[in-house]
């Protein structure tokens, strides 16, 4: 199981509808993550810059970001596109981290 991480950004003000949004995720979104293999998927939220740190552990090599080319993902992400700093596609712009500690 390979360990992934990044970072995102939200809009100022927008992390409870953020939260509320993501505590209602849509069932075909959760089924599509877990059939591709996305696993102990955690987003944490820093308020003093509104920066959302994702991390997942996923069998194999792809991750929640790499799906660019899922219908569902794709309106999911135009979905969340109002309160999160997106590119041109509306992807959310997303940053990979580097593992640098891990202990096990
Ligand atoms: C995030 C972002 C990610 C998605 C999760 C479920 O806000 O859209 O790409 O995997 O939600």
């Amino acid at each position: 199981m390979q360990r992934l991480a990044f970072k995102m950004k939200l809009k100022k003000g927008t992390k409870d509808e953020y939260q509320k949004r993501h505590r209602e995720i849509w069932p075909e979104l959760k089924e599509l993550l877990n059939a591709v293999g996305v696993r102990e998927y955690s987003i944490f939220f820093d308020k003093e810059t509104e920066t959302l740190f994702a991390f997942q552990k996923v069998i194999g090599n792809s991750g929640s970001q790499d799906l660019v080319n899922n219908q569902i993902v794709q309106k999911w992400w135009r979905y969340m596109a109002d309160i999160m700093e997106v590119n041109p596609d509306q992807s959310p712009v997303s940053t990979p981290l580097e593992e640098v500690f891990y202990l096990h």
